[in-house]
This record gives C-alpha cells, sequence and structure tokens, in this order.
C-alpha cells in the first residue's frame, strides 16, 4: 500500500488527511487485522518548483525548506496514528539512484525522445522559468493568475508559450522565448494498454467511478508525449550528456518515491533486496491512495512507466490494482486555501484534540464520491454524541457494572435468551459486514457500521436491564455481562483501524494481553473472553467536548502558528461576549420601503419589530428595489443612537455584507419566527 508523498514545502491540513491518508491507514490496519502480509509506503516528495519558490521568499535553501518540513509532517503523521512501515524522502541518495535508473534504462532502450522546444525563460534571473515559476493569463478562461503547467481555475493543461502577458515569479519581468532541449516519455504510445490495463483492473477490483471518469477524460483527449526533464537545479540530476544543467521532471522522480521508500525499508531491516518481495512479485496487490489531483499521475503516468521498464523483460514491477482517490474535503464550507489561511493544520489542531476524535470525524466525512465538508459543529457533534454517548457510554456502563456487581470479573453466560442469541449472531455478522466496505474501499460505510454496533449493544442493555435482573436472576444479570463484555472486546477490534488509540484503550481495560488487532479482525465475531477474567477499573473513555473549547482552538489558530493573521482572521480587535451583548439586535419584518427623495443611495424602510414600528434608513438604493425588500425578515440592530440621514429619521441599523465584488447582501433569517425575535 502506498499513499501519496506530500510535499515538504508545508504543513499537511485536514484535507490531506481525508484526500489519501486516514483511508490508507484504515485500509492498512484492516489488513493487518487480517493478518496480511501489508506494506504501507509513504515519504516526503522534496522536490518541484513549489518548494524552490518558497526557499527563495523566506531566503533560505530547498533543503533547508524540505528538511524543516519533513521533520514536521513525520511528527504530525506520527501523532495522527498513521502506522508507515517507511516514511521516507526523495532527496536521499537511494531515491536519486532509483530515479536515474529507470531514466537510465528508458535512454538506453530509447524509448524517451529529445525534441527542442520554446520555453520562456527570465533574462534577469538567467533562467528557463519551469512550471509555476511563471504566472500569466489563461488563453482558455482569461484567469490571471494561470501558471506555466496548469490553469487552476479550468484545470487546462497549459503550454507556457501560450500564456497571455506571462510574467516571472521571482522578479516579476516579461520573459523572452527561447529555445531549449528535453526528453519526452511517449504517453501516447501507451494510451491503447492502459486503457486496456485500467478496464482490466477496474473490472476485477472495482474502480471508484470518480476515477474512472478522470481517466477516461484524459483518454478522450488522446494522451500526448510528456516532458520528464526540466531547466532547473533543484531535483534528481539528469544522467545523460548535456543535460548536467538539467532535473528530472518532479513527477517522473516521485513516483518512483514509492520504489525507492521501500528500498529504504528493506535496508533498514537489513534485508537490502527484500523490495522486491513486494514490487516484483506477481502475487502482490498494490493499492495506491491518493487525491484526486494526483489521478493521472498514479493511473496513467506510473503504470506507463512500470509497463516501459516491464517491457525491458528484466525484472517486472507489478502495477496498481486499484487507485481509490478520494475528493476534496472543505473546511467549514469552502475549500482549503493555504494562501488565504483558510482551515486547520494538523498539527495544530492535534495540539487541542486527540487524534482519535478527528479520524472518526473524518472518517464519516470522507469524499469518497464528491467533495465533502468538515465543520467544527459536526465534530463536536460526533465527538459527543457518538463516541462519547455510545462507544464510550457502552464501554463504560458494563465496565463500571461488572466492577461493582461482579467484583471486576467478567461472569459466565449460562442460559441463553431470546435477546442473548439475537445479539450474538448480530456480533458474528458484523466483522465480515463491515469487511465488505472496507474492501470495496468504502470507509465511511464500514465506520458507520462500526458504530452501527456499538448501538446495538446498547440497545441489548437496555433491553436486558441488567440492574433488574441483578435482584431478580443473577445468573441472567451475568449473561447480559458476559454478553456485552464479548461485544467490547470485538469494539476493540473492529474500531481499531479507524481509532487506534481507543482501540487499544478497550482492549487494556479488558486486561488483555497484546493488541487488538494481534488478536485479529476473525475472533471479532467470537466469544473469546473466558468467565473469570479481571478487568480493569473503568476510566472515562472518550472525553466530550465543550463549545468553549472549539472556540479556545478558533482563537488561538487565527492568529496563525506563526503569528502572521491568515486572510480569514478576524480584522478588528478580539471583544468579550460582554462587548457583543451590548448590541440588541432583533429580527424585523420589513412592512414597507422607498427611496429617499434626492437620493439615488438610500432607502426609507419601515419595519415591525415585534409590536413596535420603527424607520430605519438604509444606503442600499443602488441593490435593492424597495418592493422586493418587502415582507423580507431582516436583522436591525435596535440600540444604535438614531440618526437623520437627508432629512429622514432613522431609529437602527440594518445588517447587510458585501463581497469582494462589491455585491451586497441584506441579512435574513433563515427560518420563519415571529418578528421581534431577539438574536445572541
Ligand atoms: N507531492 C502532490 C501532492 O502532495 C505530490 C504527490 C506525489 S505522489 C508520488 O498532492
Ligand atoms: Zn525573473
Amino acid at each position: 500500500m502506498t499513499a501519496a508523498l506530500p510535499y515538504a514545502n508545508g504543513p499537511l491540513h485536514l484535507g490531506h488527511l481525508a484526500g489519501a491518508y486516514l483511508p490508507a491507514d484504515i485500509y492498512v490496519r484492516y489488513q493487518r487485522a487480517r493478518k496480511r502480509d501489508v506494506l504501507f509506503i509513504c515519504g516526503s516528495d522534496e522536490h518541484g518548483v513549489p518548494i524552490t519558490v518558497t526557499a527563495e521568499k523566506e531566503q533560505t535553501t530547498p533543503q533547508a525548506v524540505v528538511d524543516r518540513y519533513h521533520a514536521l509532517n513525520k511528527t504530525a503523521f506520527d501523532k495522527f496514528g498513521m502506522s508507515f512501515d517507511s516514511y521516507s524522502r526523495t532527496s536521499l541518495p537511494m531515491h536519486y539512484k532509483t530515479a536515474q535508473e529507470f531514466f537510465t534504462e528508458f535512454h538506453r532502450r530509447g524509448i524517451l525522445r529529445e525534441k527542442q522546444e520554446k520555453q520562456l525563460y527570465c533574462e534577469r534571473d538567467r533562467m528557463f522559468l519551469a512550471d509555476r515559476y511563471v504566472e500569466g493569463t489563461c488563453p482558455n478562461c482569461g484567469y490571471t493568475q494561470a501558471r506555466g503547467d496548469q490553469c487552476e481555475n479550468c484545470g487546462t493543461w497549459l503550454n507556457q508559450v501560450d500564456l497571455i502577458d506571462p510574467k516571472c515569479k521571482v522578479c516579476g519581468q516579461s520573459p523572452v522565448v527561447r529555445t531549449t532541449s528535453h526528453w519526452y516519455f511517449p504517453l501516447g504510445d501507451f494510451q491503447p494498454r492502459l486503457q486496456e490495463y485500467i478496464k482490466e483492473r477496474s473490472d476485477r477490483d472495482g474502480w471508484k467511478e470518480n476515477v474512472l471518469r478522470y481517466c477516461e477524460s484524459w483518454f478522450k483527449d488522446g494522451l500526448q508525449d510528456r516532458a520528464v526533464t526540466r531547466d532547473l537545479t533543484w531535483g534528481v540530476p539528469v544522467p545523460v550528456p548535456g543535460y548536467e544543467s538539467k532535473v528530472l521532471y518532479v513527477w517522473f522522480d516521485a513516483v518512483l518515491g514509492y520504489v525507492s521508500s521501500t528500498k529504504e525499508w528493506a535496508s533498514r531491516a537489513g534485508d537490502p533486496e527484500r523490495w522486491r518481495d513486494y514490487w516484483q512479485n506477481k502475487t502482490t496487490k498494490y493499492v495506491a491512495f491518493i487525491g484526486k489531483d494526483n489521478v493521472v499521475f498514479h493511473c496513467i503516468v506510473f503504470p506507463a512507466m512500470l509497463m516501459a521498464w516491464n517491457d525491458g523483460g528484466k525484472e517486472q514491477y507489478v502495477l496498481p490494482e486499484n487507485v481509490p482517490a478520494n475528493e476534496f474535503l472543505n473546511f467549514e464550507g469552502q475549500k482549503f486555501s493555504k494562501s488565504r489561511g483558510w482551515g486547520i493544520d494538523l498539527q495544530d489542531f492535534l495540539r487541542f484534540f486527540p487524534a482519535d476524535t478527528l479520524r472518526y470525524t473524518l472518517a464519516i466525512n470522507l469524499p469518497e464520491s464528491r467533495d465533502s465538508d468538515f465543520y467544527l459543529k459536526d465534530f463536536q457533534a460526533r465527538t459527543n454524541n457518538e463516541l462519547a454517548d455510545i462507544l464510550g457510554n457502552f464501554v463504560n456502563r458494563t465496565l463500571a457494572f461488572t466492577e461493582k456487581s461482579f467484583d471486576g470479573t467478567v461472569p459466565a453466560a449460562r442460559h441463553l435468551g431470546k435477546l442473548d442469541k439475537e445479539m450474538l449472531s448480530q456480533l458474528k455478522e458484523f466483522p465480515d459486514r463491515i469487511s465488505q466496505h472496507y474492501e470495496r474501499y468504502r470507509f465511511r460505510d464500514g465506520v458507520i457500521e462500526t458504530m452501527n454496533l456499538a448501538r446495538a449493544a446498547n440497545k441489548y442493555f437496555n433491553d436486558s436491564e441488567p440492574w433488574k435482573t441483578l435482584k431478580s436472576n443473577r445468573e441472567q444479570c451475568g449473561t447480559t455481562l458476559n454478553i456485552c463484555l464479548q461485544v467490547i472486546r470485538s469494539l476493540a477490534i473492529l474500531f481499531e483501524p479507524v481509532v487506534p488509540g481507543l482501540g487499544q484503550r478497550i482492549w487494556s481495560a479488558l486486561n488483555l494481553p497484546g493488541s487488538p488487532s494481534e488478536a485479529g479482525w476473525d475472533g471479532a465475531g467470537e466469544t473469546a473472553l473466558t468467565a473469570g477474567l479481571t478487568i480493569k477499573k473503568p476510566e472515562i473513555l472518550v472525553t466530550k467536548i465543550e463549545d468553549q473549547q472549539i472556540e479556545h482552538m478558533v482563537h488561538s489558530l487565527s492568529s496563525g502558528p506563526s503569528g502572521e493573521a491568515p486572510a480569514n482572521a478576524p480584522a478588528k480587535p478580539v471583544i468579550t461576549i460582554d462587548d457583543f451583548k451590548k448590541l440588541d439586535l432583533r429580527v424585523a419584518r420589513v412592512v414597507g420601503a422607498e427611496k429617499v427623495p434626492k437620493s439615488d443611495k438610500l432607502l426609507k424602510i419601515q419595519v415591525e419589530i415585534g409590536s413596535e414600528r420603527r424607520q430605519v434608513v438604509a444606503g442600499i438604493a443602488q441593490h435593492y428595489n424597495p418592493d422586493e425588500l418587502v415582507g423580507k425578515d431582516i436583522v436591525v440592530l435596535t440600540n444604535l443612537q438614531p440618526a437623520r440621514l437627508m432629512g429622514q429619521e432613522s431609529q437602527g441599523m440594518l445588517l447587510a455584507a458585501t463581497d469582494s465584488s462589491g455585491k451586497l447582501a441584506v441579512l435574513t433569517v433563515a427560518r420563519d419566527l415571529e418578528s421581534g425575535s431577539a438574536i445572541s
């Protein structure tokens, strides 16, 4: 299993986790629990123009940038519970060697084609402006910040000389056109084989619709030769004479980072050839987890490179069996954006809340078939109402009951009643039901199903009423508790892939040795807990999240971890809730509106606030016809000192918002409420 190598160019945010890393980790942990021989490979992608641009901006070296972010991201991943077997880096000698070996092999066998091409060159910086070193207007959609390789706005792949009014990203000057030579990989030649490959694998392993659609659109446009070298200094040197001042294209080397990371792992394990057991073994099932923006490289470019290698007849690499790419996760309804400071970085989030709570909410909201959202309110609700109230509560009440009424030892199960049999048969079914989802890369459904077992168990506890049977029929009470404890043991195993920390804690609370995954997925449906075993005293498993904790995090982070205020941070000084309470905001119904004579800006609006009538004057005449407003429920600040505008008295202020284009909207109320209702 591989997960996309994140660029060591910035911190990881929640969107990255939802795209590739969390699903990969759930899958890997689940497969390990199935006792399959799994190797989980990742590492930092340490080349590419964004890194050198960052280095220039910060007046440091690319090496310093990647050293910093490699360490930061590796630590954050650890804390998040990612269970990589290897987290390597593409700036290591092993990686250079691997990437150069592929290039040399292709070059030697005459697969690559050398071409002269026109490129933008900055005379001041004396360099060709590869990829993101140049920006200009997109010839396709007119977006003014299209990059040299692609327009982010319309998604078109661009030829940089087609940019309108291009500018060097380093100095801002207009570049000139010069000729340079590069090596091209003949991707087009591979199209028929790639189509066949995707069809075959997708028939066999069920590729996701979104992934197939992306591939389809690439094939429809027809694959083209792609340059695999660049006029840059940061990257893997091109191992052919005459190319000393050039490096391999970042994507050519990055995908091979999976192979070199595996080699690093094998060397560290003291068996340097062992990487071949995975990469060059026909029985390997290789699954590559990525986000949707990387589909072309993993479904088309990388497989084509491996095919080209395999055609040489030497060692044979396995191709991805599946590439379950996710769509994007938004944060509070908007795209994550580093430049706008929108979103929360992983390492920041984990300073406030435990990894398991984040993993659970992300898992439930994975953008598996379409973009999805992460809302802090939802995070709080999932943690409190599901992790704490369903799972935590079930474990806690069972352990507490056992502690109190059975001296903390597992009671025996004797005569099984209807409810008991039903619970046990459900327990048997769940592991397989969850597997079905995971095997098909449906992690959301798998996690929801897992929580359903805890739900069913809570219901069983309630319906069995052990607090009653304790007095009336102690043996039956013991049977109930025994079954509940069996379910808890299973929950530890089944929850471990999603919330590994919690899984282990539940396991340890039962006083069981080793780990839930060692016990194995197949044993999750069994009643393997022996009567007489002593359990531990219950502790709170999941702490609920209070409103203030969320507010505290948002507050602490809004000035940015490094001190600079991101664009979404409040532009005004912090106020207390008491400051806010001074405002008397009310729902007001517009009952009349007209233009103020001789003014082209002002409207005179009559509102009803409860039983009171008022007039407010607002500068919105250029945005609203008076008639449009009548009947609307709007928001009025009622304790603002009255004012006279153009001879008209204004007894309050209506609230409105203006966006960056100057468009204005009056705030309305999203549900029918009595006028006069207070806003707080
Ligand atoms: N570094 C892009 C990304 O982080 C790229 C992935 C490489 S996977 C071989 O989204
Ligand atoms: Zn320049």
